[in-house]
């Protein structure tokens, strides 16, 4: 059993003074590729030095649920990093601060106001749906010209998240919603998880061009955030809240300051942006590769929704096939392959290994999605794998595309929500395929702050019923 305590030592690699076991992680592979293979010779729990700082690097499903689960709360802790410290005003936020009670807090009400907007209720669906439809018209305005699907992805994505966050909603080419995806290109590019700042934090003071693009990205969010916050003070009022500002505005704790909700605002608007379009260009990605995939899921659509009406989310119960896909879609492309790192809060164990107070834990969440001994072929996209022999959705423990335990993922729903409204309308109203002649995309990815598909072209046909574009054909008038 996991608590049965272990004889043999656990494994680590080499390290130096100051460089730690850096010299060892050469060979220019992402990390969660590489702690796979050292997996392969140091088995499944490791160690290593990130500079000075002691990591555990855990690569199997058993170690991973003891860390997030069983003993989850003992692993509840987060480090200190440079750039993420910047990001978040130290930690004022969610994703990156330390555990204490007032994050505890500020967690939980996060979570009951994503609820309130949550699964079941019809202004989110409203919400998604209304940007499914803009989205669905752009691209069937391509008229079968290829193109990258990667701005009008992100573009519709953060055009959710603004409404869900303050209630604006832009049309194409808004200058406000084109400055708010150009500062969070910026801070993408530079938050590198793992970056050398944030293994030696004295590396802040020699200039560096990464952390001051960093720093003016900060800058203009803060300002175009704090004008928003500035907005709904003056006019909040006791009805229901209109947007997640006005949840946090309303609280009635004042251990929440204006900084926590600003950088809860941003945090949710980077979380949402960026994984959720990421997933969805993962999964487009897999659909080009594997035709026959997309052909079952459309025939699942024509069965059970046909082309007379918009998806809902009460359809979700009957289009089982269309969720196998995406939770394939997370397993194979996971978009955080290693989690954010964990901290032990207290001395531990993992394993049957002692783990002292502030030791680092990263969870690779790739390995456990690839471990050949609970997947067959795990390198082959194959959505029958969520399902049982009696054709029921089945979902493997080993699958945790969401992390677990007292750091999940707080957008889950919302983003499963999101992933399923968004591909069961594109796939009801067109076909994607490749260009002619083109390669089909390339499926290594890059890691940057998420694991991200290289740019990919596509072709979109309309299908029978929507050729006039996002409203079909024959359709009711709306007046
Ligand atoms: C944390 C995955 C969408 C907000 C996480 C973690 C993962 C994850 C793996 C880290 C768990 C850990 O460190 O143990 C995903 C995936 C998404 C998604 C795969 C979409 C496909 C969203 C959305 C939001 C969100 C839409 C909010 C609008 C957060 C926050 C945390 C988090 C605030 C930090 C939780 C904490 O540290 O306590 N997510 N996420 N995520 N996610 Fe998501
Ligand atoms: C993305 C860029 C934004 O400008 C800021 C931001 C906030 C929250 C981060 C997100 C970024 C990247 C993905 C993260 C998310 C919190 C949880 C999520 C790290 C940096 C995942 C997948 O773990």
């Amino acid at each position: 059993s996991s608590s049965s305590s272990s004889s043999s030592s656990l494994p680590c690699l080499p390290r130096l003074p100051v460089l730690g076991s850096l010299p060892w992680l050469g060979g220019g592979l992402p990390p969660h590729l590489l702690f796979t293979r050292l997996a392969h010779s140091l088995g499944p729990l490791f160690s290593l030095y990130l500079g000075p700082h002691f990591t555990v690097v855990v690569n199997d499903h058993r170690h991973a649920k003891e860390v997030l689960l069983q003993r989850g709360r003992e692993f509840a802790g987060r480090p200190s990093m440079v750039t993420t410290d910047l990001l978040t005003r130290g930690g004022r936020d969610i994703a990156f601060a330390d555990y204490s009670p007032l994050w505890k807090f500020h967690r939980r009400l996060v979570h009951s106001s994503f609820t309130l907007f949550g699964e079941g209720s019809s202004r989110l669906q409203d919400i998604v749906l209304s940007s499914v439809d803009s989205l669905c018209a752009e691209l069937l305005s391509s008229r079968g010209r290829s193109f990258d699907p990667s701005p009008a992805v992100t573009r519709a994505v953060t055009n959710v998240v603004c409404t869900l966050v303050f209630s604006a909603t832009y049309r194409h080419g808004d200058p406000e919603l084109q400055e708010v995806m150009r500062y969070n290109d910026g801070i993408v590019q530079t938050i590198a998880r793992g970056g050398l700042v944030d293994i030696y934090p004295w590396m802040r003071f020699f200039p560096n061009r990464s952390l001051s693009k960093l720093k003016e990205s900060i800058a203009v969010r803060d300002r175009l955030l704090t004008r928003k916050l500035e907005e709904h003070k003056a006019s909040l009022s006791d009805g229901d809240p209109r947007d997640l500002l006005d949840a946090l505005l309303s609280s009635e704790d004042d251990s929440i300051t204006d900084d926590h909700v600003l950088m809860t605002a941003a945090e949710a608007f980077g979380a949402g942006v960026e994984t959720t379009s990421t997933s969805l260009l993962w999964i487009l990605a897999y659909l080009l590769h594997h035709p026959e995939v997309q052909e079952r899921v459309q025939s699942e659509l024509d069965e059970c929704v046909g082309s007379g009406r918009a998806v809902c989310v009460s359809d979700r119960a009957r289009l089982p096939y269309l969720e196998c896909v995406i939770n394939e879609g997370m397993r194979i492309r996971p978009v955080s392959p290693v989690l954010i790192p964990h901290t032990a809060l207290t001395d531990s164990s993992i394993g049957g290994h002692s783990i002292s107070r502030g030791t680092r834990v990263l969870v690779n969440m790739w390995s456990i999605h690839h471990d050949p001994k609970h997947w067959d072929k795990p390198d082959l996209f194959n959505p029958d794998r969520f399902l049982d022999n009696q054709g029921q959705r089945a979902t493997p423990s080993c699958f945790l595309p969401f992390g677990a335990g007292p750091r999940v993922c707080v957008g889950e729903s919302l983003a499963r929500l999101e992933l399923f409204l968004f591909l069961a309308s594109l796939l009801q109203r067109m076909s994607f395929r490749l260009p002619h002649g083109a390669p089909p995309p390339d499926l290594q990815g890059r890691l940057g702050v998420v694991l991200q598909p290289l740019p990919y072209k596509v072709v979109v046909t309309p299908r029978p019923g929507w050729e006039g574009g996002a409203t079909q054909e024959g359709a009711e008038p709306l007046l």
